[in-house]
């Protein structure tokens, strides 16, 4: 009998299942921590703060809202060397791994990212989003034969401290398996039925949460910077960034010109983040045509 590649404690998994997310403790050494932040430090000029007009991630909540945006910036696996050395040991972390072949299964892999978010006091918060209900084909969580598969989960890196009320990440516990819709007030956290938690984080601490539990970010409140560094992880069959390869032009070739628009709709490639570019298909039992 093979050796199971399981590392995960019983009582992790038992706590990633019940509240929908798992925070191990201390993964980063300050060694590791002072090269990100340093790397980070010399691209800062890169940073782009997120505007709170047009695209504001508070959605028009009077709980969410700041007085500017969340500061972003991505690109860390692509970066010269010394600086993307820490992210890209980051990305198999053996923390990451064991928890990852356990909860998305071997063979899991990056959707996208990783994106720094950065905020400073009075940055606003991001409505909260993700639930088991309305489904999610592309982040279920689901369980089988004693197995957790959960498609689509996140693992965020603290880089500062995050203590009780700062702001930042926070989550509904426990959502990711409801089969009820969420009511407006938990997702503006206008009336958050007390439902709404905000975990203590420390500097090397690192967050995994099922991205089908419902989650966002109050405003940031401290007036220490907030560093936290997202990998979007999928299981091996889900798909959410669409990648480069997309259309049935780039997927197939040239050919595919010669298809109908309604049989090309069913030659593009997975994911759900495609910015309506999608056709979708519709049929009354006698013909088929391109859904308005
Ligand atoms: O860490 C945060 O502020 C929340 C991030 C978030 O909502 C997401 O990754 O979808």
């Amino acid at each position: 009998m093979s050796n199971p590649l399981y590392t995960v404690s019983d009582e992790e998994k038992y706590f990633f299942d019940l509240r929908g997310y798992l925070i191990v403790r201390g993964a980063l050494s300050e060694a590791d921590m002072a090269e990100c932040n340093a790397a980070i430090d010399h691209h800062a000029d890169q940073i782009k703060m997120r505007s709170i007009g047009e695209g504001s991630l508070a959605r028009g909540s009077k709980a969410l809202k700041g007085e500017e945006g969340r500061r972003e910036l991505t690109g860390m696996l692509g970066w010269p060397e010394p600086y993307r050395h820490p992210f890209r040991k980051m990305l198999i972390h053996p923390a990451v791994v064991s928890r990852l072949n356990e909860f998305s299964g071997k063979g899991f892999r990056l959707d996208h990212g990783p994106l720094l978010i950065s905020a400073q006091k009075g940055a606003e918060g991001h409505s909260l989003h993700g639930a088991g209900e309305p489904f999610s084909q592309s982040v279920w969580y689901h369980q089988q034969n004693g197995k957790i598969f959960c498609r689509g989960i996140t693992v965020a890196w603290q880089l500062t401290d995050v203590n009780p009320g700062d702001g930042g990440f926070a989550c509904v516990p426990g959502s990711h398996k409801t089969a009820e819709p969420t009511p407006s007030g938990i997702r503006s956290v206008e009336d958050d039925m007390g439902l709404v938690y905000q975990p203590e984080m420390k500097a090397g601490d690192v967050l995994f949460f099922a991205e089908t539990m419902t989650h966002g970010t109050l405003p940031w409140t401290s007036d220490g910077e907030r560093r936290s560094v997202l990998y979007k992880y999928a299981s091996r069959a889900a798909a959410r960034a669409v990648g480069k390869h997309f259309t049935p032009q780039e997927r197939y070739g040239e050919w595919v010109d010669q298809l109908t628009p309604e049989q090309q709709a069913v030659l593009y490639g997975p994911g759900v983040h495609h910015g309506n570019r999608l056709p979708t298909l519709e049929s009354d039992g006698q013909t088929v045509k391109i859904a308005e």
